[in-house]
C-alpha cells in the first residue's frame, strides 16, 4: 500500500489535545494514524528567521514535519491572502474581500517554500494529499520541482461560480495551479459544476460528465467527495455523555426548557447574527415560547487578527446582549452565548440534550457541526434545522431546510422545530443517522485516496512534468554560447496564447522585439513552422528576417525576400466534399467557423458555445473517419479544431528542407512546440537536436515548459542579458 503524505495549512500534532476547532484537524488527526505516513504543514509557530527545513517528530507510524512562517509571510500568505481573499471570496462575500498584489505574490511565495521543503520528503511511491484554499499552488509548484508523484487536492470550502470567481484577480493563475493536480476533490456536485464551468467557459478547456478535464494544457480528473465525521466516536461520546457531571449540571440549568444548541467558529460565513435575530423574532412572534426555550451558542473565536471577525465578535455580543435584555427573566437567560470550546465529549453532550440543532451558515462548504448532531442522536430524537447553503444540504434532505437570510422563515422554523410531532422528529432523524452511518469519514478518507490511486491509468500524460528552472537555465547558457542556432518555433499555443478566434492571435511588440533580438544574434537563424495560412504569418511576420512555413509545411518562404514554395503533387480533390460537411457543421453551431487552405481545411469551434461544440466536434469526427478512411488524407484533433490535410503533408518536411539548405558544420537545433502536428517536427530532428514542448501534453520533447509566457521567457534567457 502506498504512503500517505497529508499537506494542510495547520497541523494537529500529536501532542495537542483538543484545542483548535478546524473542521480540517479534526477530521484528519485519525485518518493518518490508521494507514502511517506523513503529516506536512505549518507548525503554527511564527518566528522572526524561520528555518528553510522542516522539523521532525515522529509518533508511532506517522512522522509529522513543521513549518514555522516569519511574521511577514503570516500576514501576506495566510491574514492577508487565504483568508481577506479567499475565504470571503469563495463564501460569495464580495463586499469583504481585499485584493492585494503583495499579499497574493506572499501566498505564491509560501506554497512555493512549502514544496521546497516537502519535495526531499516524498518517496516515489507516496501519495500526496493536499488540502484547502490555503495550499491551491502547492501542487504545481511540486511539479515545477520534478515531483512526479499522484497529488490530489481538496477543497473544505464552497469553489464559486464563475461569476463570482472571475472577480477575482489573477483568477486564470490560481485556477491553473489548481488544475496541475491529478485529482481535485470538491465537497458537493454544486462545487464541482461550478469547476467544470470555468474550465469550460472561462479556461476554455473540455470537462466529460465522469469528472475528467483539460485545461490549461492539463489533464485531471475531478470529483465530489463530500466529507464527514467519526460517527462512530460521536455516538460513543454522547454515550458517554449521558452520565457525565457535567451535563447533569447542564441539564439542571435548564429546568425543562428545551434546549437549542449552535456550534460554529466564529465566522461571518456562520450565519450567526441572522441566527440570532430570527431567535428575536421567535421571541416576539411567538410569546409562548418565552421563558421555555434556551439558545446556547457556543463560538469559540478564531482569526481574530483579521478585522472582520473582530467587527463580527463586536456584533454579536451587541446582538445577544439586546435580545437578553429584551426578553430575560430573572431566573432565564435567552441567549446563552459562550466565546470557547468545549471537549468534543461535552460538546457530544450538548447535541444529545438538545431540541433542535441549528446550523444556518449563509455559505458552508460542508458542515461536520450538522453531521456531528445527527450521529449524537441514537434517541432519534432532536430536530436538524440547516440552512440550504450548507454542502451538508446536499445529503441531509430529511432536515428543516432554511434559507438565512430570510429572517422570519428561520423564526418559523425554530417555532416548526419545537411544535414538531415525535413521530415526524423520529421519521427524519432515523434517515438522517442512516445516511451519516453508511458514509463516514473513514468512508471519505478511502474514497478520496482510491480515486488519486486510480488516477495513475491516465498516466503519461497525467504525470507529465516541465523541466527544472536550473536545467533550463543551464540549456540556455548552452544556446548563448553556440556558434551557430537554428531554431524552428511553432506559432499558436507555444509563442501565443490561443486566441477566441484565429485572427486574434497576433504577435505583440515583445514577441516581435524577441524575434528581432535573437536574430540579431550572430549566427542565430529562425523558422516559424505553423499550421496557418501564409497571408496572417506573412502579414505579422513577414518584414522580419526569418523563415516562414505555412499549412505545415505545405507552404514554404526561406527567406524574407524569397517567394512562397508549395510543395508539389499533392492531392486536394477531396476538398469540396469535406467543404460541404464543414459548412454543415458550421450551420448547426453558431460561433464556429471554417479556414480554407491551399491544401487543407480547419473547422474551428473556439468561440462555440463550449457544450455544443464539443458535441458538434465528435459528430463531425465520426463522419469524417467514416468518409475519410481510405482517402488520400490526414485527421487532426488539436485545441478546439478539427483539421483535414492531405496526407504527406506535415511539419516534418520543413525540418527536411531547412536542413538540405544548411551548409556545414552542423548548427545547434531547437525546436518548440505544443502540439501533436509538432510531434513531426521533433521525430524529424537529427538526433543531437534539441525538443522543447510547450504544455502539459505527451511528447517526445526532451524538455518541456508549461505554457507561451515560459517559452518566451525562456527565449529571452538564450537571447541574455542586453
Ligand atoms: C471547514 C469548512 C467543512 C467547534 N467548536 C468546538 C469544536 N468545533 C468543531 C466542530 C466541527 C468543527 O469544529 C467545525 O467544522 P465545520 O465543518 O462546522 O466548519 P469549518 O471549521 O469552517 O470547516 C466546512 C470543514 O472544513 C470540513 O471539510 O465542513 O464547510 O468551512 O467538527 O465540532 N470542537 C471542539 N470544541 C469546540 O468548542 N472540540
Amino acid at each position: 500500500m502506498a504512503r500517505l503524505v497529508i499537506v494542510s495549512n495547520r497541523i494537529a500534532l500529536p501532542r495537542e489535545r483538543g484545542g483548535a476547532a478546524g473542521g480540517l484537524a479534526v477530521a484528519m488527526r485519525d485518518a493518518l494514524r490508521r494507514s502511517g505516513g506523513l503529516w506536512f504543514g505549518w507548525s503554527g509557530e511564527l518566528s522572526d528567521a524561520p528555518a528553510s527545513a522542516p522539523q521532525i517528530v515522529t509518533a508511532g507510524k506517522v512522522v509529522y514535519a513543521t513549518l514555522d512562517l516569519s511574521h511577514a509571510d503570516h500576514r501576506a500568505y495566510y491574514l492577508g491572502y487565504a483568508n481577506s481573499v479567499l475565504w470571503p471570496l469563495f463564501h460569495y462575500r464580495l463586499g469583504l474581500f481585499e485584493f492585494r498584489r503583495d499579499t497574493f505574490e506572499g501566498y505564491l511565495r509560501v506554497n512555493a517554500a512549502f514544496a521546497a521543503a516537502l519535495a526531499p520528503l516524498l518517496q516515489p511511491d507516496d501519495l500526496v494529499w493536499v488540502h484547502d484554499y490555503h495550499l491551491i499552488p502547492l501542487g504545481a509548484e511540486l511539479r515545477k520541482l520534478g515531483v512526479q508523484n499522484r497529488i490530489g487536492f481538496f477543497l473544505h470550502i464552497p469553489f464559486p461560480t464563475t461569476e463570482v470567481l472571475t472577480a477575482l484577480p489573477g483568477h486564470e493563475k490560481l485556477v491553473e495551479s489548481l488544475c496541475a493536480y491529478d485529482l481535485i476533490g470538491f465537497q458537493t456536485p454544486n462545487d464541482l459544476r461550478a469547476f467544470t464551468d470555468y474550465v469550460v467557459n472561462e479556461a476554455r478547456g473540455e470537462a466529460a460528465s465522469d469528472g475528467t478535464f483539460a485545461a490549461f494544457g492539463r489533464r485531471g480528473r475531478a470529483g465530489a467527495f463530500p466529507i464527514s465525521i467519526d460517527t462512530d466516536g460521536f455516538a460513543r461520546a454522547a454515550e458517554h455523555a449521558a452520565g457525565a457531571p457535567d451535563m447533569k449540571r447542564m441539564s439542571e440549568s435548564l429546568v425543562g426548557r428545551a434546549l437549542i444548541i449552535g456550534v460554529d467558529r466564529l465566522d461571518y460565513s456562520k450565519g450567526l447574527p441572522h441566527r440570532f435575530e430570527a431567535f428575536d423574532r421567535l421571541m416576539e412572534r411567538w410569546r409562548e415560547h418565552r421563558s421555555r426555550v434556551t439558545l446556547m451558542q457556543v463560538a469559540p473565536p478564531t482569526r481574530g487578527q483579521v478585522a472582520q471577525y473582530r467587527a463580527l465578535r463586536r456584533e454579536l455580543e451587541g446582538l445577544a446582549g439586546h435580545v437578553n435584555g429584551k426578553y430575560a427573566e430573572f431566573d432565564w437567560v435567552p441567549i446563552r452565548y459562550l466565546n470557547r470550546t468545549f471537549s468534543r465529549n461535552t460538546l457530544a453532550g450538548f447535541y444529545r440534550l438538545a431540541r433542535i440543532g441549528l446550523v444556518t451558515p449563509l455559505r458552508d462548504g460542508m458542515n461536520l457541526v450538522a453531521k456531528e448532531f445527527v450521529a449524537c442522536r441514537p434517541d432519534e430524537d432532536g430536530v436538524l434545522v440547516l440552512s440550504e447553503f450548507a454542502g451538508a444540504a446536499v445529503e441531509m434532505g430529511e432536515a428543516l431546510q432554511v434559507n438565512p437570510y430570510d429572517i422570519e422563515a428561520m423564526a418559523q422554523s425554530y417555532d416548526d422545530a419545537l411544535t414538531m410531532p415525535e413521530e415526524e422528529r423520529r421519521v427524519r432523524m432515523r434517515a438522517l443517522r442512516q445516511r451519516i452511518a453508511a458514509r463516514d469519514v473513514h468512508h471519505w478518507v478511502q474514497s478520496f485516496i482510491e480515486a488519486l490511486g486510480a488516477v495513475h491509468g491516465e498516466g503519461a500524460e497525467a504525470a507529465t512534468i516541465v523541466t527544472p528552472p536550473e536545467d533550463l537555465d543551464g540549456l540556455a547558457a548552452r544556446l548563448r554560447s553556440a556558434e551557430r542556432l537554428l531554431l524552428l518555433l511553432d506559432y499558436d499555443g507555444t509563442l501565443v496564447p490561443f486566441a477566441r478566434a484565429p485572427d486574434l492571435a497576433a504577435p505583440d511588440r515583445p514577441l516581435r522585439d524577441l524575434f528581432t533580438a535573437l536574430v540579431a544574434k550572430p549566427g542565430v537563424r529562425i523558422h516559424v513552422v505553423s499550421g496557418r495560412r501564409r497571408e496572417p504569418l506573412e502579414r505579422w511576420l513577414g518584414d522580419l528576417p526569418i523563415g516562414l512555413h505555412a499549412e505545415h509545411g505545405y507552404w514554404s518562404r526561406m527567406a524574407p525576400d524569397g517567394p512562397w514554395v508549395a510543395m508539389q503533387d499533392v492531392n486536394v480533390a477531396w476538398k469540396p466534399a469535406v467543404r460541404r460537411l464543414f459548412d454543415q457543421a458550421t450551420a448547426a453551431t453558431p460561433g464556429a467557423l471554417v479556414e480554407e487552405k491551399t491544401a487543407s481545411l480547419a473547422w474551428h469551434w473556439r468561440m462555440a458555445e463550449p457544450e455544443l461544440g464539443a458535441a458538434r466536434a465528435d459528430e463531425l469526427w465520426r463522419r469524417l473517419e467514416h468518409d475519410l478512411r481510405d482517402g488520400p488524407v490526414e485527421l487532426l484533433r488539436g485545441e478546439k479544431v478539427i483539421e483535414v490535410r492531405p496526407r504527406g503533408v506535415n511539419k516534418g518536411r520543413v525540418v527536411e528542407r531547412v536542413l538540405a539548405q544548411l551548409e556545414a558544420p552542423m548548427p545547434t537545433i531547437v525546436a518548440m512546440g505544443d502540439d501533436g502536428t509538432d510531434e513531426d517536427t521533433f521525430r524529424a530532428l537529427p538526433p543531437e537536436a534539441i525538443a522543447i514542448g510547450v504544455g502539459y501534453r505527451a511528447s517526445v520533447a526532451r524538455y518541456r515548459v508549461a505554457t507561451p509566457r515560459a517559452a518566451r521567457a525562456f527565449l529571452a534567457n538564450v537571447v541574455g542579458k542586453p
